[in-house]
Parts: C-alpha cells; structure tokens; sequence
C-alpha cells in the first residue's frame, strides 16, 4: 500500500473512531485492548463486584469502562482510613470483594488470613508491574501472593503560599517544612487561616515520630510519648481533622495541610478549574516526607474472586494504570504505562519526586498490633486535647 493510500486509510478509521466515541462521551477508553480476562468459572458466578476504596482514587471513566466490557456491575464505596477498612475485615463478611489497604496494615492482615492469594494465572497484566517495586512490596507480602499495588505517593506538607506569607508576616518560612505543622512557632502563627491534619493515628504519627527523630514506625510507648508531648503543644492550632482534605485546601478554608501529595495534586487541579485563585504548592520537607503504598486485594469471604481477578488485570493495563496518575496525581507500579503518562504529569516533582528527594523520603513499613493500639491511644488524647 502506498504512503498516500495509507494514510487515508488510517485518516478514515481514526475519524470512524472518534465519531463513536463522541455518540459515547462516558466510555472514551480502550478501544483496541483485550478483552477483560475472565476465567472459565467465571461465567458462574454472579455479574457483580464490590469495591471499598480511599474517596478521590480512581479515574472518573474506569469504573464505566470496565462495566462496559465486562459485564460486570461494580459497586463503589470508600472509606478514609485504613483503621476503617481493618475494623470491617476483622468483624468479617464485610460483603467487598476487593479493598485496598494501605502496605503499613497489609501485613497483618495477610499475616491474620483477612486477605486471600491471589491467583496470577488470571492476572497476565502482573508482567506490567516494576519488579523492583515488586521486590520491595514483598517484605510485607511475601512472594507477592496477596497484594498488587494500586497507586503510591507520600505524607507531606502542603501549603497555600499567598495565605501562608501573609500569616506568616515577618516570620521567614522553615527550613524544614514539617515545622509549619509541629512547632509552635509557626501554627500559632498559621492557625489564623487554618491548619488542617489527616484524621488517624496511623497516618498523623509517623510523621510526628520521624520529626522528633524516632522511626517513623516504632512501636516502643516511650517514643510515642515523645511525639504524644510535640503534639500537645500545637493542638490548640488545628483547626481541621480530616482524611478528605481536597476540597477544603482547593478552596482556601485550609492553608496548611499534613496530607498526601496526591491529594495535594488533585487540590492544585481543582483550585485551577476553578478558577478560585488559590496558589497551592507541596512541599518536600528537609527530613524527607512518608512514601505509602496502597494495594489491591482480595478478601478472604470475596464472593467474586473471578470478577475481582477481571477488574485487577483490568487495572494493570497501562493505560488504565497511566489515567489514575494523570487525572489524579498519583503514581502507580505499573511501568508499562509510564510511556501513556502525559509529559506535563511525568515532570511534576509532587507525583514523581526526583532520585535525590526519593532517597530523603521514609519507606513504609508496618506496626505491631500492641503497638498500633499505643499509637491509637496516644493519637485519641491528643485529639480530645487531654
Ligand atoms: C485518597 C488517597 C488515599 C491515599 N485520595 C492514602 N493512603
């Protein structure tokens, strides 16, 4: 065929193309992929799959999309913290197929048989996934039977910089930006337009214990104490406990946040649509901020194994993988849909922070159960104030 045939060729296919996705505005996404993988038994079991996820995670046309081509009816419900999702696992019969802890959970819940293993055979896309990431995922998962990574970001600070300047006055910015939300001297400062922290102990005291020099996932009481009296002296000057801070910090009622970046990113996106005016900006403290990593996995009741087998290979092709980190922000493990990520979002230092602040961060690692419930203990009395 020649150039010239050629081209019209592809000319008319793409405009045939784009014509049955304009008759179809919801379902824009694959068009040429494989089919969903579905194993035999599949076609026994009910049409259904029940999904409970973090608010604000998933791109808008996946669920659609995946409904679309396989049949399957998803029902979506989130929650905002991963001591939600472990209460409703340990009471059992929860009624989700798929959940998505976080890695510093996962553990044990693997470790307490919550979670069932995965069967890859019905996952091909697992040959996307970025095996050093994989490699690092095993020490909570060994062997990577039970997990696979759904998105990754990291605990940080996130500011709004003209309300920030302002109440800030002549008070130059930290050098650590951890300060703006752990000393003093900075949220009495900053309480006046509104400092907002994430709302659960496992999410607020890591951060904490990494800033009075502790490890971050200690699960020694004294150490908790120690971050417990830092704490103390800043409660006064948090205004917002909330693990569903976008919107908040979008429009300003925020100035200051201890959230997730990708949340920060979704904030930014949304301050610019709109059109609110509102300059926000994350920030990557001095001392490093706290890499999560959030993963998809099966409950040991599902009762759709196969339709959440579907939905996770569905998930891992790369252009479903790349729309999560370019509508949201967040970055995933799968690297073959890297080359689908848009250049702008591929720069972006809050959603792919750079080797030399990669190496600052903290990794994530797991509590014991003795100490997670110091940790809630701790995290309730600074809460309540007392
Ligand atoms: C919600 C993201 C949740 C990530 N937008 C925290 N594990």
């Amino acid at each position: 065929m020649k150039v010239s045939k050629l081209w019209l060729v592809l000319s008319v296919s793409l405009l045939a193309a784009a014509c049955s996705k304009q008759a179809e505005p919801t379902a824009a996404a694959p068009t040429a992929a494989a089919p969903v993988a579905a194993a035999p038994a599949a076609s026994t079991e009910e049409k259904v799959l029940n999904v409970y996820n973090w608010p604000d995670y998933i791109a808008k046309d996946m669920l659609a999309n995946f409904e679309k081509e396989s049949g399957i009816k998803v029902n979506y419900q989130t929650f905002e913290n991963n001591e939600a999702l472990q209460a409703k696992l340990v009471a059992g019969n929860s009624g989700y197929d798929i959940v998505v802890p976080g890695a510093v959970f996962a553990k044990s819940q693997i470790e307490a048989g919550l979670l069932q293993k995965l069967d890859t055979a019905k996952i091909p896309n697992v040959k996307n996934l970025d095996s050093d990431i994989m490699g690092k995922l095993s020490k909570v998962d060994p062997g990577n039977s039970h997990l696979i990574p759904w998105a990754w970001s990291f605990t940080t600070v996130g500011i709004n910089t003209k309300r920030v300047a302002k109440a800030l006055g002549s008070t130059p910015m930290p050098e650590n930006a951890w300060d703006l939300v752990f000393d003093a001297k900075y949220t009495s400062k900053l309480k006046s337009c509104g400092i907002a922290y994430l709302d659960s102990p496992t999410e607020i005291m890591p951060p904490a214990l990494h800033y009075v020099g502790k490890d971050a996932y200690s699960n020694a009481a004294a150490d908790h104490k120690l971050a417990a009296d830092m704490l103390a002296k800043v409660r006064p000057d948090i205004r917002i406990f909330t693990s569903a801070m976008i919107d908040d910090f979008a429009s300003g009622k925020a100035c200051v946040a201890l959230g997730w970046a990708g949340d920060f990113n979704i904030a930014k996106a949304r301050a610019v649509e709109n059109k609110s005016g509102e300059d926000l900006q994350v920030l990557l403290p001095k001392t490093g901020g706290l890499i999560f990593f959030d993963n998809l996995a099966i409950t040991k009741d599902a009762k759709h194994p196969n339709n959440a087998h579907a939905f996770i290979d569905y998930f891992l092709r790369p252009d479903v993988s790349a729309a999560l980190t370019n509508e949201l922000g967040y970055p995933t493990a799968n690297k073959a849909s890297l080359e689908k990520v848009t250049p702008e979002t591929a720069k972006n230092t809050a959603v792919f922070p750079p080797a030399a602040d990669m190496a600052k961060m903290v990794s994530p690692s797991a509590f014991d159960n003795a100490g997670r419930e110091s940790l809630s203990a701790v995290y309730t009395s600074f809460k309540k104030g007392k």
